[in-house]
């Protein structure tokens, strides 16, 4: 027996349990001890065999960090044949979360049981990989083609009750005893002589398949998961189960699955799931830092990004009161909630009379006397520094102490709001992307004076409310926003140096931006940009620079909402179309200035769009605004629809490496001067040095 894995007979029932936190994942000790105990179990007395996990779950995958190193006996497939060929019947009993390489696991087992609040899933695609232990072979023969596809593409978990309507687990046992219940169930089965179930054994007919079914299957995830290389064959894989024998079948996932491992998409993935786990944890903070309780939550202003945070608070079920200036101002806020939650409804998201729960937790007050209970208040009212201050001077006079008071800020200096209160301890930056309720990014904001616990109760409360936290320090923008400056601005040069929007946008949306630069300008409005640029005198005076974006508002082209912009938008099916008057507009500004307009290739516009993220990204390290390279990857992959599978801009440049964004950035320096390109002293040093950001992370704690 191992460590890990230990064995003991109940009765009759041998019981096989895995014990290896935190998650039970399936590094080289694990794989050995289910063999040794399967292998065990074969030669004693028992009649039938119970696999069963210690701890929060059952197991969760693979161990994730050991792709990339040498292989270890045994491979995943050996232990999974071991089980598949016990003369035993192997009963896989789940709680928790049976992922990845644990549902293969479970899935090679002749019987699967589930307490009620467990789930199953394939969430390998997540990673740019898929399942490589036999996953795409028996979803598919227990669940058929077509929901087999959608879990493995989706990557999304199942829970028990639904798992065992789709053929995936047999049983869903009462109570929450699941190693008792597991044992009566094992009994049973040897005492009804229940046969030794395999999946493989089951056929799946081939007539019932559709012609071209998986042709439209590849063209619609093309579609879905732009940029992703695992979609495409996970279907090659379900396509092997119904036209192949079960061992051709496996085979050919194995030779897929490997071919991904190595692939530089799943390597960004899987950066990206570390990067978000290390980038909850505050480098300075001990991890017994003492948590604030959130029992109720205030918000300060009931507009689009109020309402959202509210519903944030609410569907954890924590109550939530919202402060407007008026009963009508609070009703509007009321209503967009409803309206919020409503498309949710129709979408089959949420159950209607739930809808009604969550909304009666949300209450409204026009009186700052009322916030005297609340452990939690943000404020998400308009970008004016002064009226921000007023406000966190009126909550310092009513909020109890210990109340944690935060800014939904964008970008005005959370110390001066904190400034205003006799208690900066408490204050600090919430900041949520809209829509709130959304958008998985919330960036917290540490204050020169914030308190430890604070920060740790937010990063505990973000969580919570299904976020993924970055920390960062006071700087206008903070990271995310702060980086976006030179990406706008090129977006916008390359239109006077000869694109089209439209070749800028595909440019970016071809490297997998959920958006192009300019369609996202022109979803957030133009005019926001614009009042933006008024406040500013750092701005190089250029009459190239923002020119397009200028003129459009100037026209009363805001974008989306006034229905064109640096497009037009179709009224009825909200397309974006090009628009020739943009394209002849931008020809005539440019032969104004005496620009000579130019092809431009799509590698110039993506290195022009995206090396200024990088150089920000490094000034914004040195600086030690981010904590980490990871957690800027983090932010940009959660916060700006940066594409997963390139792993953030941070690890981006590691891969394409700093010399050569350096150079590049020299290059554009000659070309355009220095107020546009101006090579961060960090990258320039690990460029000099031959290192990574990586690297720099790893080095600098
Ligand atoms: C696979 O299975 C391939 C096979 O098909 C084929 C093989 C041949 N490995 O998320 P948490 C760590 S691919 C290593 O905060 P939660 C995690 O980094 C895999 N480590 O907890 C963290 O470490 P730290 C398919 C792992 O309760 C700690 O555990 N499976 C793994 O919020 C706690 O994690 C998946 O993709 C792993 N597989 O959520 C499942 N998983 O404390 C991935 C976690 O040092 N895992 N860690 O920061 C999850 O989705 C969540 O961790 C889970 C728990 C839902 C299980």
């Amino acid at each position: 027996m191992s460590n890990v894995v230990s064995y003991e007979l109940v009765g009759n029932i041998g019981v096989i349990s895995v014990n290896s936190p935190p998650v039970n994942a399936l590094s080289q000790a694990v794989r050995e001890g289910i063999l040794n105990t399967v292998n065990a179990a074969a030669e004693d007395a028992s009649e039938a065999v119970v696999l069963r996990c210690e701890g929060r779950t059952f197991i969760a995958g693979a161990d994730i960090t050991e792709f990339g190193k040498p292989p270890m006996e045994p491979g995943l497939p050996e232990v999974l044949s071991a089980i598949e060929n016990s003369k035993k019947p192997v009963i896989a009993a789940i709680h928790g979360t049976a992922l990845g390489g644990g549902f293969e696991v479970a899935l090679a087992c002749h019987y699967r049981c589930a307490i009620a609040s467990a789930k199953v899933g394939l969430p390998e695609v997540k990673l740019g990989l898929l399942p490589g232990a036999g996953g795409t072979q028996r979803v598919p023969r227990l669940a058929g083609v077509e929901a087999a596809l959608d879990m493995i593409t989706t990557g999304n978990p199942v829970a028990a009750a639904k798992a065992n309507s789709m053929g995936l687990i047999d049983e869903v046992v009462e109570g929450d005893d699941l190693q008792a219940a597991a044992i009566k169930y094992a009994s049973d089965l040897v005492a009804s002589g229940a046969p030794l179930k395999r999946v493989r054994d089951i056929t799946i007919d081939a007539s019932t398949i559709e012609p071209g079914f998986f042709d439209a299957a590849r063209k619609k995830l093309a579609l879905r998961a732009r940029g992703q290389i695992a979609p495409d064959k996970i279907v090659s894989c379900i396509e092997a189960a119904v036209n192949l024998l079960m061992d051709e079948g496996l085979e050919r996932e194995r030779e897929l699955f490997r071919e991904l491992v190595t692939s530089p998409e799943s390597a960004a993935m899987r950066h990206i799931f570390f990067a978000e786990r290390q980038a909850a944890k505050i480098k300075d903070l001990p991890k017994d830092t003492p948590l604030r309780d959130i029992k109720k939550v205030a918000i300060i202003g009931g507009g689009t990004m109020g309402g959202g945070i509210a519903m944030c608070f609410a569907n954890v079920g924590i109550p939530v009161v919202m402060v407007e200036i008026n009963d009508e101002a609070l009703a509007r806020g009321m209503k967009i909630i409803r309206k919020n939650y409503t498309i949710t409804v129709a979408k089959g998201k949420l159950p209607a009379d739930k809808m009604e729960q969550l909304i009666s937790t949300i209450t409204g007050t026009t009186d700052y006397a009322d916030l005297g209970d609340v452990d939690l208040v943000i404020e998400a009212v308009f970008e004016n520094l002064e009226l921000k201050k007023e406000i966190f001077a009126k909550l310092d006079a009513v909020c109890k102490p210990g109340a944690i008071l935060a800014t939904n800020t964008s970008y005005q200096d959370v110390d001066a709001i904190a400034a205003a209160t006799n208690r900066p301890q408490d204050v600090l930056g919430l900041h949520f992307f809209s829509p709130a309720n959304v958008m998985k990014l919330l960036e917290i904001v540490r204050g020169e004076k914030t308190a430890d616990d604070a920060l740790a109760t937010s990063m505990q409360i973000g969580k919570k409310i299904g976020k993924v936290c970055a920390l960062s320090r006071v700087c206008y923008g903070f990271i995310g926003n702060r980086m976006l400056g030179g990406y706008g601005r090129e977006a916008q040069m390359l239109l006077m140096d000869g694109c089209t929007p439209a070749q800028v946008d595909s440019a970016l949306e071809k490297f997998g931006m959920a958006m192009g630069p300019l369609a996202m300008g022109d979803l957030a409005g133009l005019d926001v940009g614009y009042k933006a640029r008024e406040g500013r005198t750092d701005l190089p005076d250029d009459p190239k620079l923002y020119r397009m974006g200028t003129l459009l508002v100037e026209m009363g082209r805001h974008g989306q909402k006034t229905g064109s912009g640096f497009y037009k938008y179709d009224p009825e099916t909200r397309r974006r179309l090009s628009d020739p008057e943009v394209e002849s507009m931008i020809k005539e500004e440019a032969a104004k200035l005496n620009l000579e307009q130019r092809d431009i290739s799509d590698e110039e516009i993506l290195q022009r769009c995206l090396y200024p993220l990088i150089n920000e990204g490094a000034l914004i390290l040195e600086e030690g605004i981010a904590q980490r390279p990871s957690d800027i990857d983090v932010v940009y992959v959660f916060g700006y629809a940066f594409p997963a599978a390139k792993g953030g801009p941070m690890h981006y440049a590691d891969q394409i490496g700093l010399k050569n964004v350096y150079d590049k950035i020299c290059e554009f320096r000659e070309r355009d001067g220095e107020m546009y390109w101006k090579p961060a002293p960090l990258l320039e040093k690990l460029a000099k040095e031959g290192k990574t950001f990586a690297e720099w992370g790893s080095e600098n704690g």
